[in-house]
């Protein structure tokens, strides 16, 4: 495992010092998932007040209407319980279609299904391990999640906090690609290039039999912070089976606003 610290002696349901709360900030940029294991019943409120250790939290999407708070995205197998398919279109980070992308996910899985993991890949270690053609050609890819809204992204750039390279990207949520922005050879992708170079990722992201990806297998009370810039993210199929088959599934998300644009 590539990524991720497992987090066995704070208990997040209750008020956390001071330093051990610095602590995780700095943490979650240098493990870039932290995994908190055996917590007890985080309230949507909780959840709201954890997040907010990291900067102000902003939710973009559609609120369902069990959710325990306005600020929770509430995911699940089941629609009466949450919304469904989510992170099903391909490897993300979230909010890659706001000038700013979100800072961190917070996930905590209030009901917990036999299967149904979240799949992680750590992208500077993807990065690395491109060859060096492949590098060249993607230094040189802008992402466009909307056209319309011009919201366009270098594919890789410095992550702003640790300055290791990282990846702008959604393979469910790309219009297209944008070749040597800001340079007369500028040159935007049709849409058989565009699922080209997305297959292209969803390959490199995959290869070598999945050494690069870290899938969490949920447990009871666990709760995971991560540097939404430093790791896509996927749920895997097993999280859509019905709860007649793997029990009922709910994630509790929260997401922290972004304060920077990627720039090369
Ligand atoms: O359901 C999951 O495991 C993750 C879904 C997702 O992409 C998200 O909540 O951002
Ligand atoms: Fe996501």
């Amino acid at each position: 495992m590539k990524i991720g610290k497992i987090i066995t002696d704070i208990n997040l349901a209750k008020e956390v010092p001071r330093q051990i709360i610095d602590k995780i900030r700095q943490e979650v940029h240098e493990h870039r998932l932290l995994i908190f294991k055996n917590q007890e019943l985080i309230t949507g409120e909780r959840q709201v007040e954890i997040s907010k250790w990291f900067g102000e939290l902003e939710s973009t999407f559609y609120k369902h209407p069990k959710s325990p708070h306005p600020d929770v995205f509430r995911v699940s197998n089941d629609e009466q319980e949450g919304c469904t398919n989510v992170g099903r279109t391909g490897w993300h980070i979230d909010g890659s279609f706001m000038k700013e992308p979100f800072k961190f996910s917070l996930y905590y899985m209030a009901s917990v299904p036999k299967q149904g993991d979240t799949a992680f890949v750590a992208l500077t270690e993807l990065i690395e391990s491109l060859s060096e053609a492949v590098r060249a050609r993607w230094e040189r890819l802008w992402m466009v999640s909307d056209r319309r809204m011009q919201i366009v992204h270098p594919l890789i750039y410095r992550h702003p906090v640790t300055k290791y390279p990282t990846l702008c990207f959604h393979l469910g949520m790309t219009d297209a690609f944008l070749w040597d922005a800001n340079t007369e050879q500028e040159r935007l992708t049709d849409w058989p290039e565009t699922t080209q170079i997305l297959k292209e990722i969803h390959k490199e992201i995959v290869k070598d039999n999945r050494s690069l990806i870290y899938s969490h297998k949920w447990e009871d009370g666990d709760f995971i912070i991560s540097d939404n810039l430093a790791v896509g993210h996927e749920a895997t199929p097993e999280t859509q089976y019905p709860k007649s088959d793997v029990g009922l599934r709910i994630l509790h998300r929260t997401t922290i606003r972004g304060t920077n644009k990627p720039v090369k």
